[in-house]
């Protein structure tokens, strides 16, 4: 048996079978140290997996692009494998353990043949917190060696925490292997397998599929975990609002795609506020692992240590934070390539260049159309930037403190042009289920299917919870059992449309004057108006110091539509039945309690 730098058992076992396997021509560990790391580049730069850009203008950072059909998460390849079919749910695609690793044994054999293996310890959230998990990714990517080593803390140290673990439930670690083999999209399979903590990725290089920390780790892998621990794995940003006497509240916030949840995380006061003392402490914008303490209270962590945001659409206005976070140490994923070796995308700052090299490496000119008339892109709509969160100028200072920060409020939110006010507040933990299990989004110009119907997106984890979404309601009530005092829950809505289309609410860092309303509910400070739907504000208690809308947007932003909301129970009662015998009770009785209580308003 080769030398490896860890006394570890299980994990010298795994990884030998696994190479058996593989067969790469070697195996090379990951220290977390400078010096591999930028070995690493190196050998990437020499090998066209990486071009190294403009060093004085962006220290530290890199190009890669993609194949041109592997530039997104792929659902339909994605799989819950568990003995019974039941417990994936009809929420997820279904394959049997047994014939899942049959199926990708046979794409792995000899993968990695030309190829070396790289083994990743990883810990996801603080080495050592009790909150934190530990994953040992093998790949043959050195792309997604130096991504993990942003988004995740790498290397000896988590190879010594596994070896220190004691022999507890909930300890080990989760055995992660990806191959990009030969990035077939015909053989790609992301592979879960929560009852042997084992999650196997094979035939693609796109961020979500490969990162195995993120999305297959971080959400399908731990809310199944999560579940029999009792706690809570979330796709939500997590972050401060320090109020103008220097006391600082945390919310969780949970958006379907496209909603700017990576904006509010890292929002800039509008002036208005900032004057009156706010100020916003990013902790995380996509993963939220949450438990209740010693004290009764909600905690959460990220236990991420980077961003993998999506590029276009990010500038000055939507986002300063992210474009001072991505000047140094990021990778930068299918954007286009400039003349002086830095990057634009569509809806980048300043003037569109006059030419490039587009994310399929191409030369590039604006206006350019494509033998179907279409203009040519010179980012990838889903282009990336993977960057640390310590770069961030609004970084939190608790993000390596071991509990994590208490949590005030859960805020959900979707893009709905009716129906949803700006923002409701449930009645209490249970009837907050409710409203966050039933939430959705409409769908966009971007998006296939009928424009304006709804996608119900529960919680905003349909394509992350890892287990049935009906068990996964009742661990969220079960959790709220389990809370002294749980965090309110609340309802946004940025999107709400005038009779010509045109958005009602400015949205993005104006959005602080409805957390602020959210926080002052939260510590008492101002009554609300009780509606069906939940408690809404008093116009009167929104701060609009600095921005004026027009006569009656604000009711209008506020109003609560029986109509509208009647045939919203309807689209509600068709998604529950996707869940038959399994749906919680509670939440049918939710359901017929907002019947009534709809009927009685005028
Ligand atoms: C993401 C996603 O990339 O939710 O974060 O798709
Ligand atoms: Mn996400």
């Amino acid at each position: 048996m080769e030398k490896f730098p860890t006394t570890n058992k299980k994990l010298i076992v795994w990884v030998n079978l696994m190479a058996k396997l593989c067969s790469p021509v070697r195996i090379v560990w990951i220290n977390g140290s400078e010096e591999q790391k930028q070995l690493l580049e190196n050998e990437s730069v020499a090998s066209g997996e990486l071009i190294r850009l403009n060093q004085d203008k962006l220290p530290g950072c890199f190009l890669h692009r993609t194949a041109h059909d592997d530039v997104s998460r792929t659902e339909h390849l994605t799989f819950i494998c568990t003995k019974k079919k039941r417990d994936a749910g009809p929420n997820n695609n279904w394959m049997s353990p047994a014939a899942a690793y049959r199926k990708a044994k046979t794409i792995f054999l000899n993968a990695m043949a030309d190829r070396t293996m790289y083994v990743i310890p990883f810990s996801m959230g603080p080495v050592g917190s009790p909150f934190s998990k530990i994953g040992v990714e093998l790949t043959d990517s050195r792309y997604v060696v130096l991504n993990m080593l942003i988004m995740t803390r790498c290397g000896q140290d988590v190879l010594k925490q596994l070896e220190a673990q004691p022999l507890q439930a909930g300890a080990g670690f989760t055995k992660c292997l990806h191959s990009k083999a030969k990035l077939d999209i015909n053989k790609r399979m992301i592979l879960h397998f929560p009852e042997d903590n084992t999650i196997w990725s094979v035939n693609s290089g796109y961020g979500g599929n490969v990162l195995l920390g993120k999305k297959c780790l971080s959400l399908r892998i731990a809310s199944f975990v999560a579940k029999k621990e009792k706690w809570m794995a979330e796709h939500m940003l997590i972050m401060g609002i320090e109020e103008p006497n220097g006391h600082v509240e945390y919310v969780a916030a949970a958006f379907p795609s496209a909603c700017g949840k990576t904006n509010l995380a890292m929002l800039v006061p509008p002036e208005g506020l900032k004057i009156k003392g706010y100020r916003i402490w990013t902790v995380g914008d996509d993963i939220s692992w949450m438990r209740v303490d010693s004290d009764g209270s909600l905690w959460a962590i990220n236990p991420e240590t980077g961003f993998f945001g999506v590029a276009p659409g990010t500038n000055l206005k939507s986002n300063p934070n992210m474009m001072e976070t991505i000047k140094k140490n990021t990778i930068y994923t299918n954007v286009l390539l400039k003349q002086d070796f830095t990057v634009w995308w569509e809806g980048a700052d300043g003037e569109v260049p006059s030419e490039g090299i587009d994310w399929k490496g191409n030369p590039w000119k604006p206006n350019t159309l494509d033998a179907g008339g279409k203009v040519i892109k010179g980012a990838h709509a889903n282009a990336r930037f993977t960057a640390p969160i310590v770069n961030c100028p609004s970084a939190s200072f608790r993000l390596e403190q071991h509990h994590g920060v208490p949590i005030s409020a859960i805020i959900f939110g979707g893009r709905r042009e009716h129906v949803a006010p700006l923002v409701y507040e449930s009645f209490n933990w249970q009837h907050g289920i409710f409203v966050a299990a039933t939430m959705g989004s409409e769908l966009t110009a971007a998006q296939v299917g009928k424009l304006g119907q709804v996608r119900r997106d529960p919680m905003a984890m349909l394509p992350f919870c890892g287990y049935n979404m009906a068990d996964y309601f009742k661990h969220w009530l079960n959790m709220g059992k389990l809370m002294v005092k749980p965090p309110k829950i609340f309802h946004v809505n940025w999107f709400r449309t005038d009779d010509s289309g045109g958005f009602l609410w400015p949205g993005f860092c104006e959005n602080l004057r409805i957390l602020e309303w959210i926080l002052d509910r939260c510590n008492n400070k101002v009554t609300a108006v009780t509606t069906p739907i939940g408690y809404i504000p008093k116009p009167s208690d929104i701060d609009m110091t600095g921005i004026t809308l027009s006569d009656g947007v604000l009711e209008k932003l506020l109003k609560v539509d029986k109509e509208e909301w009647l045939g919203e129970l309807k689209g509600i009662r068709k998604f529950f039945a996707d869940f038959k015998k399994d749906l919680p009770k509670e939440l049918m009785g939710e359901y017929d309690a907002l019947m009534e209580r709809l009927k009685k308003y005028e």
